[in-house]
């Protein structure tokens, strides 16, 4: 690996980034020179339109809300650090994962639960810690596409709802999520590749 640091050395912070996430040394690199190559008019950060460029994004139904978890609290720019943390959610597991995880650090930002809250937060956008009603109903437009009539739509999501709503609030909370999502393979649905 000795020749590999001093070219990882261009990364700005990249051992903590690292650390921070999981990446490879040179996925990491690879990650930085696709930054670069986003970055429109090498401002040193993306907008909005930079992201939209990432074809994986694009086909996504939530792209949109993927690139909106880029700029929390209203921010108009995504530096490298922010980059690549939200990019680690996607991380598939097992990629590049050693199995030699110090027990004191933190929760990779690629487990099961990492990916599930992310996920939660694609839909909880008031971000009061539940899903409402009309929270699940806009996931699911984007979700299933133009052939599904409104009324078919609002029957879905009303199933939908009904059957993670274990407390019968209404609404679906983190733990009612992670519950109806037990059987999914999340790991493997949450999983984009973003180098190609
Ligand atoms: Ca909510
Ligand atoms: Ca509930």
């Amino acid at each position: 690996m000795g020749s590999g640091g001093s070219r990882a050395a261009q990364v700005p912070d990249a051992d903590r980034i690292r650390r921070e996430t999981g990446f490879s040394q040179a996925t990491l690199l690879r990650l930085y020179h696709r930054f670069r190559a986003l970055d429109s008019n090498k401002k040193g950060y993306l907008s909005r339109v930079d992201l939209q460029q990432i074809g994986a994004l694009a086909v996504n139904p939530l792209g949109d809300r993927i690139i909106d978890s880029f700029f929390p609290d209203g921010s108009l720019r995504v530096e490298f650090p922010d980059f690549v943390r939200v990019l680690a959610h996607f991380r598939p597991v097992d990629d590049e994962d050693t199995g030699t995880r110090d027990p004191m650090q933190p929760e990779p930002l690629n487990s099961r639960m990492n990916k599930l809250r992310f996920a939660f937060q694609l839909y909880d956008l008031d971000r009061d810690g539940k899903i409402s009603r009309h929270e699940m109903l806009q996931v699911l437009r984007l979700m299933v596409g133009v052939q599904v009539t409104e009324e078919q739509l609002e029957s879905i999501t009303d199933r939908t709802v009904q059957e993670a709503d274990e407390d019968g609030d209404g609404a679906v909370s983190f733990l009612e999520f992670t519950k109806s999502l037990e059987k999914m393979n999340i790991e493997q649905k949450m999983s984009i590749r973003i180098l190609k």
